[in-house]
């Protein structure tokens, strides 16, 4: 039987609620900024993110949401307006903004205690990897995770499997070691392209999403004094996810 070696983490609405109250948040104060009268709600945001990756959102939005809008040079005023966006979404995150789900670090904890290896698999920009790992999690907490998959560095975002077959051969293991941890439709697709059992932890955005092939759907992490709630698969007598859970489910066919 495969050991467990490594476990594979998505950021945004898996590490931390960073989407409504952190990207959204951001990318209305790069379009003030900019002179634009675009504003995203938080219903509006919720249909933007079937689109990955922030660019993409943008180029999403005007081709379905805001179609009479006229520019000159739309690529270059959405690459404009992310840069602008990733500076609002850092400086948020470095004032404290948004703090790690509950559970997160509890179990990054017992992974690295237990010498498990560690990497980030996101559409993020590597940018927004550092400042909430850094601000949220720990000072030194870029140095735990071996590989961290973001952005473009690939050129297909989630749901395409890339971004996880690049964290895969960067730690030269096969998916079969690996477990990999997601929020949404699009990333469970990425991970599941790639092979990989998944743990779903849902947020509000994504309850209703189709988590077929998840090897476990749970509302969070859970804490002892905070136990999850399970829609789907089985967790024995576990209210909290530890390594001991996360081991019997590897061993799970
Ligand atoms: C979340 C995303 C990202 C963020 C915005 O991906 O789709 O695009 O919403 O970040 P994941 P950027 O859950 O895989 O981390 O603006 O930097 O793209
Ligand atoms: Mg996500």
């Amino acid at each position: 039987m495969s050991t467990l070696q490594a476990l594979i983490f998505d950021v945004d609405g898996t590490l931390a609620d960073t989407e409504r109250d952190g990207h959204r948040v951001a990318f209305n104060l790069a379009f003030k900024e900019l002179g634009l009268d675009w504003h995203w709600s938080e219903a509006l945001y919720g249909q933007l993110l079937a689109v990955t990756g922030g660019k993409e959102r943008m180029h999403h939005y005007l081709q379905n949401f805001n179609t009479d809008f006229q520019h000159d040079d739309v690529d270059n005023l959405i690459i404009e307006a992310h840069k602008v966006k990733t500076r609002h979404y850092t400086e948020l995150l470095a004032k404290g903004g948004l703090p790690m789900r509950p559970g997160v670090k509890r179990l990054i904890n017992e992974a690295r205690a237990a010498g498990l290896r560690l990497a980030i698999s996101t559409t993020t920009t590597p940018a927004n990897v550092t400042a909430l790992l850094t601000h949220s999690l720990a000072a030194d907490s870029m140095d735990w995770f071996e590989v961290i998959a973001a952005g473009d560095i690939v050129p297909a975002k989630k749901p395409a499997a890339d971004i996880y077959l690049y964290a895969l051969e960067k730690m030269g293991l096969a998916a079969e070691n690996c477990l990999a941890f997601e929020d949404s439709e699009n990333g469970i697709k990425s991970s599941l392209g790639a092979d990989l059992k998944t743990i779903i932890t849902t947020n509000d955005y994504t309850l209703d999403h189709d988590f077929s092939g998840a090897a476990l759907i749970l509302d969070g992490f859970g804490e002892a004094d905070s136990p999850f709630s399970v829609t789907s698969g089985n967790v024995g007598d576990k209210t909290y996810l530890d390594l001991e859970l996360l081991k019997t489910l590897h061993g799970q066919s």
